[in-house]
């Protein structure tokens, strides 16, 4: 087992939801440690920047409007085997195919609006922990 951090983002639809303590709250059931946090207007800029991997894909536009739609809560979330933990308690990208009790298949409504976004790699985590927080904005227990 090895200790990891991972990106989470609270995407616009689950924060106006106001479930943003109900999704703390998985994940500090599953071990996972807030370790850094903030609230954030994605501009246009930066959520084109975040997503520049999916820039060619079909929907690209489309996700981008949603992410600059209303404010997310980013956080960093560190613990054991915390990507792939933090992947299981998201569920799978379209609510209708995610797990029962996942966090997309309890507060998603749609493949656009999926209420959470986690990092798909240790690589990628630390690109996107890069992107949003500097070092000394990671608390570490
Ligand atoms: P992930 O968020 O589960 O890692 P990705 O394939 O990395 O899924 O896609 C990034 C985001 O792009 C998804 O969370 C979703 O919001 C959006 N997305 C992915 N595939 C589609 C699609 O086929 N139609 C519309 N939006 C999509």
């Amino acid at each position: 087992m090895a200790l990891e951090r991972t990106i989470s983002i609270i995407k616009p639809d689950a924060v106006a939801k106001n479930v943003i303590g109900e999704i703390y709250s998985r994940f500090e059931k599953a071990g996972l440690t807030v370790v850094a946090a903030k609230m954030k207007h994605l501009s246009r800029k930066e959520a084109e920047g975040f997503y520049a991997v999916h820039r060619e894909r079909p929907f690209f536009n489309a996700l981008v409007e949603f992410m600059i739609s209303g404010p997310v809560m980013i956080q960093v979330l560190e613990g054991e085997n915390a990507v792939l933990k933090n992947r299981e308690l998201m569920g799978a990208t379209n609510p209708k195919e995610a797990a029962p009790g996942t966090i997309r298949a309890d507060f998603a409504s749609s493949i656009d609006a999926n209420a959470v976004h986690g990092s798909d790699s240790l690589e990628n985590a630390a690109i996107e922990t890069a992107y949003f927080f500097s070092a000394t904005e990671l608390c570490p227990r």
